[in-house]
């Protein structure tokens, strides 16, 4: 069994069903990862000693769920050399995750964090693949395949569903 290289962290139990997700598809692809719940307003401290410290446990990429006022992802992004992807989280409260949004994506110059969209974590987890596929043959090789197959889905699909209809002389 291998150790983890991506670590999906997220700010409450109540991202698991969305974050839980990416996990499936890292899963999917044979990949090691870890899940957890790291908060940037509930255990900061916490937070600070994860993003610090988790290139140094062979972590390669962080994919960071948070909902509402959803600095997670930014403030790991400041305190870690890896690369961050960042997953909004559909909030409860009026604004429904445009707080979310906006929170992840409107980062200030020289902070990247790669933000997809609104409860994507699936996403979040394909562009973690593509990045360690950068330095693994065989992952991006899969990488392909996962294309592929998504291609054929929609080719099958178009020949069930596309029609001509003529009307007229
Ligand atoms: C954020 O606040 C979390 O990421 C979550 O999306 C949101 C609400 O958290 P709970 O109040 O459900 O714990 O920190």
């Amino acid at each position: 069994m291998s150790e983890p290289v991506v670590s999906i962290i997220m700010g409450s139990e109540s991202d698991l069903s969305v974050m839980q997700k990416g996990g499936d598809v890292l899963a999917e692809f044979e990949i090691s990862f870890e899940l957890q719940i790291v908060s940037a307003h509930r255990t900061p401290e916490y937070m600070v000693n994860f993003a610090k410290k988790a290139h140094e446990r062979g972590i390669k990429v962080i994919i960071a769920g948070a909902g509402g006022a959803a600095h997670l992802p930014g403030m790991v992004a400041s305190l870690t050399p890896l690369p961050v992807i960042g997953v909004p989280i559909k909030s409860t409260n009026s604004l429904g995750g445009l707080d979310s949004i906006l929170s992840i994506l409107q980062m200030p110059s020289g902070v990247p964090v790669a933000t997809v969209a609104l409860d994507n974590a699936k996403n979040a987890a394909l562009l973690a693949i593509r990045m360690l596929g950068i330095a693994n043959t065989s992952l991006s090789k899969k990488m392909n395949d996962f294309m592929a197959s998504q291609r054929d889905k929609v080719l099958e699909s178009a020949k069930k569903v596309n029609t001509q209809r003529k009307i007229g002389f």
